[in-house]
């Protein structure tokens, strides 16, 4: 079966690519000449996601999935949250918004989670599958592996950031390892 993962971030692709089972093809926006930026104008994750799922839907008429990825933690109230790209403004960049976080988080609590919403849309309509996993926020950033936050989030049970464990690791137990794991238990029930 044909999916089209609709997004820039080729670090995504990379993970999902790692995850895919036998029995799926997975294109990119570049294998089917997508090139547009679909900009991210909803206040929810699966609002986000759908805009991305769809916009790509609409152009190749092939099953299309977008994940749109939030860190929310407890000692800003839930923020960077929808905002996480471009907390610290825009065009994003991961160290400015670490750096953000970590100043703004001063001794508030650490605890946070990173929640992934996968929007899934084919000629039947639309479907929604999502993953969650807690952890805290470290001090200051380690590692050089992962993308993103991934250098200042430690995973709960674990003793190295994101960024610090091999991505085998990480493609196991993350937000988006989890709602991958649905799309595909979803298609394949199919
Ligand atoms: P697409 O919309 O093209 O998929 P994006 O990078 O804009 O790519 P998101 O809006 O979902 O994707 O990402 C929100 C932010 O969260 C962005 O700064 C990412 O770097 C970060 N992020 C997403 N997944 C992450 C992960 O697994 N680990 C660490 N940071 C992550």
């Amino acid at each position: 079966m044909e999916l089209v993962f609709a997004t820039h971030n080729t670090h995504k692709a990379q993970e999902v690519g790692a995850m895919l089972p036998e029995g799926y093809i997975l294109k990119s926006l570049a294998d089917i000449s997508f090139h547009q930026d679909i900009p991210e104008t909803e206040n929810t994750l699966e609002g986000n996601a759908l805009l991305k799922a769809q916009a790509v839907f609409d152009a190749c008429q092939l099953p299309s999935f977008a994940d749109d990825t939030g860190l929310f933690i407890s000692g800003l109230n839930g923020a960077p949250g929808v905002l996480s790209a471009r907390y610290a403004g825009s065009p994003a960049d991961s160290v400015a918004n670490m750096q953000k976080v970590l100043t703004e988080l001063g001794s508030a609590k650490r605890e946070a989670y990173f929640r992934t919403v996968i929007a899934l849309v084919t000629v039947e309509g639309v479907h929604y599958f999502s993953g969650e996993i807690a952890g805290k926020i470290l001090h200051e950033p380690r590692g050089a592996g992962g993308f993103g936050y991934d250098p200042i989030f430690m995973p709960e049970g674990y003793d190295r950031s994101f960024a610090e464990l091999p991505s085998e690791v990480k493609n196991k137990i993350s937000h988006r390892a989890l709602a991958f794991k649905s799309l595909i238990a979803f298609l394949s029930n199919l």
